[in-house]
């Protein structure tokens, strides 16, 4: 009895030696550089860069682009469709900013520059829980 006792328990060690480093590195999270190597800018189709990527919440999204040239702005469905500029959620402006995903449910971020938005520079993701 305590001999299948303290096999059991030392099984149950090597379980958790074995799988808690999976189980750390899937709290943080994956990283997506959105539009790989092109970045944020204009030539880019942001609906097909989301093609057959998933998105979880405690992701990050990395922007990297000309400060010079664009922003990125979180913004609501609306100003998503309208290209709205007003009443942004968040507004970054380093060119190399990470956006943690926090929450699950759609998430929308526009380029504030000039009339980027209209010509494309937009990005619509679905965040899984
Ligand atoms: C986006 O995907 C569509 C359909 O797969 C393709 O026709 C189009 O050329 C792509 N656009 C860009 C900018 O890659
Ligand atoms: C987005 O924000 C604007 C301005 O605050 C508001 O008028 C609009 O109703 C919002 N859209 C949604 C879908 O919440
Ligand atoms: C972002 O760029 C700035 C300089 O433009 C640099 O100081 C900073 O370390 C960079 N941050 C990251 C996370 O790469
Ligand atoms: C981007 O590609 C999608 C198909 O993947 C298409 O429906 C959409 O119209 C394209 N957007 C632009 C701005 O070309
Ligand atoms: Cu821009």
């Amino acid at each position: 009895m305590l001999h299948q006792g303290s096999r059991f328990s030392s099984l149950m060690m090597l379980y958790a030696i074995v799988s808690l480093p999976s189980l750390m590195l899937k709290s943080e999270g994956l990283e997506h550089i959105v539009g790989d190597s092109s970045g944020w800018e204009l030539l880019t189709n942001y609906t097909n860069w989301t093609q057959g990527r998933e998105f979880h919440v405690g992701d990050v999204l990395v922007f990297n682009y000309n400060s010079d040239q664009h922003n990125v702005m979180q913004v609501n469905s609306t100003a998503y469709k309208d290209c709205g500029r007003d009443n942004y959620i968040s507004l970054f402006t380093k060119g190399n900013d990470s956006v943690i995903i926090s929450e699950a449910g759609e998430h929308w971020f526009i380029c504030g520059v000039d009339d980027h938005c209209e010509n494309g520079q937009k990005l619509s993701i679905n965040v899984a829980p």
